[in-house]
């Protein structure tokens, strides 16, 4: 066992005994490692902010548990069998969206998680800036291969969606919805976005790079000025602070589910939950695209995923990507 194993492994102990202490003699002679080296990792988990008393004779008790999204921290809610099987953390990043590409490029495994406390340079589409305050939100890139055609893999934006605002429900009691192509909105405000990016040969996706983007436990003074009428928060919405390593474990979870069932029985069923979630249908809407302005009333979306739009002259538009504004 290296070294980063028997670290992860003491910390999970901590975790699985409830409170109860756990021997630092026992462990280290289970792992072949001085008392020194327990001590250590002890000191390391104290810096991160785990709360940790060491009692005499019997061994250190884990007291209380930080507000941080490492991969321990996750790895107590998480359920998967791949996703998240590889957890990079980081506490200060440019962006996990460039990490994450360099990294599917060297070979990381499907299921390659990247997450990080705080974003310097986080980005949206069309390299838009993308404000990801520290320790208040999830910020964080999902390295995934699935079997899909490169056309297939702009939808893996709405299974996301779907994703994410099953987990959003289960962890908050609170009903997002989605907004056509890649919002999450609570009330009329954004509070996810989300990034898929391809790398790909001709015929074969290589890896899909599921940017995901989500104000957690801000509060309004936490968002920027420009953002404070567009943007909001979960805990702005519930009221509530929100576990946000508990969240990911769900996101990931219904990551997991719902892409396999997009590879296997392809669209149409993701299609069916997408337009219960989504708000989009119905409306009146604008459509900003990069070389032109349409409008029209939203249909809902096609069999791949695009936005059919019925113009007011009766013909019907498929958009690819496109900034929507609703205006009813
Ligand atoms: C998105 O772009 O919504 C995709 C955002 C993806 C962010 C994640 S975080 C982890 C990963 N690493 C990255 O670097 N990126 C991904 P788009 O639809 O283009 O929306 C961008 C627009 O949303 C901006 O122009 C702002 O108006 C607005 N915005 C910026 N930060 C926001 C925030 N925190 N909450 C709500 N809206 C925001």
């Amino acid at each position: 066992m290296n070294v980063k194993n028997a670290r992860d492994e003491l910390l999970k102990k901590l975790f699985e005994a409830q409170g109860n202490p756990v021997s630092g003699q026992e462990f280290a002679e289970e792992y072949g490692l001085s008392r020194t080296a327990i001590w250590k990792y002890i000191k390391e988990f104290e810096e991160d902010g785990y709360e940790i008393a060491s009692i005499k004779k019997k061994g250190y008790v884990l007291i209380d548990i930080p507000d941080i999204v490492n991969a321990a921290n996750i790895r107590r809610f998480l359920q998967t069998k791949t996703y998240g099987t590889t957890i990079d953390y980081y506490k200060s990043c440019d962006s996990t969206q460039n990490l994450a590409h360099d990294f599917a490029q060297a070979g990381a495994l499907d299921g390659t998680l990247i997450i990080s406390e705080e974003q310097t340079a986080g980005k949206g589409r069309l390299s838009r800036p993308w404000n990801s305050t520290a320790h208040k939100g999830i910020w964080m890139s999902l390295i995934i291969r699935p079997s899909l055609m490169p056309q297939q893999a702009p939808q893996m934006t709405l299974v996301a969606a779907v994703a994410i605002v099953r987990a959003i429900e289960n962890v908050s009691g609170i009903e997002a919805t989605i907004k056509w192509p890649n919002d999450i909105m609570i009330n009329g405000k954004k509070m996810t976005g989300i990034l898929t990016e391809l790398q790909s040969e001709p015929d074969r996706v290589k890896a899909i790079i599921l940017g995901i983007g989500m104000n957690v436990n801000h509060e309004e003074e936490d968002f920027p000025k420009e953002l404070r009428d567009i943007a909001t928060s979960l805990k702005i919405a519930c009221g509530k602070k929100i576990d946000r390593a508990k969240l990911i474990a769900e996101i990931l979870g219904f990551l997991e589910l719902y892409t396999k069932m997009y590879e296997k029985h392809g669209f149409g069923p993701i299609k069916l939950l997408w337009e219960s979630y989504s708000n989009t249908a119905g409306k009146q809407i604008r459509a900003v695209m990069l070389n032109e302005t349409i409008e029209g009333t939203a249909l809902g979306i096609s069999e791949d995923g695009l936005l059919e739009l019925k113009l007011d002259d009766g013909t019907v538009r498929g958009i690819y990507s496109a900034d929507i504004v609703i205006k009813d």
